[in-house]
């Protein structure tokens, strides 16, 4: 979503973590690490004005199997398959690298402040009776977008306390729908159809730009933060959340890596 991965310079000062809680009560009792790292000689192609935060994210123990999906009874899904499709609850890459970690500025963000959302819509495909993708984020205001690929029927549910829940039923595939933006900052929004009890995604819908999806390789990049100082979460479906505090000064880079423990 926020794929570029900025040289990290001169990263260290200042980072503290915290490892307290949050309103979260599934968090976990693993404290965050805030390891430096060495940068590699990449260019800085920060071009934006404002401050960025890179990280890794990764868990440590071993990773639950993820449950396979009987797509039996939905042959035009299953069809899109090789192997036996899985859930998604915990994707993991090598050294314990954890993706689908929604990460953003909980806190530190001056309340006035207001940032126009992007025109362009953020879409949720339904491919092979799963959602793509299965974590993202939205800003308040952004047109959301609903595709169907699948030939069966959907019914897109979003569960949400801050905005307003919706159903959208799209029995056949080439279907678009757009829904009215979301309206109140809200993490996370909840997704899931009604006619297949394995599909489940998470919306993370913010007031600011501030919020990436941690990658295949654990990484995120935050970037265009203005100097503050940052209470930083990383939400994790499965094993929680953690939170750093990182101050930015200027357009320095900071480093925030989280570590979950599996369960
Ligand atoms: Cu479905």
């Amino acid at each position: 979503m926020k794929g570029r991965i900025f040289s990290v310079v001169g990263s260290m000062l200042l980072l503290t973590v915290c490892s307290k809680g949050n309103q979260s009560s599934a968090a976990p009792a693993a404290s965050p690490t805030a390891a430096p790292t060495t940068a590699p000689a990449a260019p800085a192609a920060s071009s934006a004005a404002g401050g960025t935060i890179t990280g890794k994210v990764k868990f440590t123990g071993t990773a639950p199997r993820n449950p396979t999906i009987d797509m039996s009874e939905e042959a035009a899904c299953k069809s899109k398959y090789k192997t036996t499709p899985t859930e998604e609850n915990v994707v993991a890459g090598a050294a314990n690298s954890l993706a689908n970690v929604f990460v953003y500025v909980k806190s530190g963000v001056p309340a006035g402040q207001k940032f126009t959302p992007p025109t362009t819509p953020v879409v949720i495909n339904q491919d092979g009776c799963r959602y793509h993708p299965h974590v993202f984020g939205i800003m308040v205001g952004q047109p959301f977008e609903i595709d169907n690929s699948d030939p069966v029927l959907h019914n897109i549910k979003a569960i949400a306390k801050a905005n307003r829940p919706f159903n959208v039923s799209q029995p056949s595939a080439g279907m678009k729908t757009t829904r009215p933006p979301f309206t109140a900052p809200e993490v996370m929004v909840n997704l899931e159809c009604n006619v297949h009890g394995w599909m489940k995604a998470f919306l993370g819908v913010r007031p600011d730009p501030f919020y990436a999806v941690s990658k295949d390789d654990g990484s995120f990049t935050i970037s265009g933060l203005p100097p503050g100082t940052y209470t930083i979460e990383a939400w994790h479906e499965k094993f929680g959340t953690q939170t750093a505090t990182v101050t930015i000064a200027g357009t320095e880079s900071k480093t925030a890596n989280f570590t979950f423990a599996a369960h």
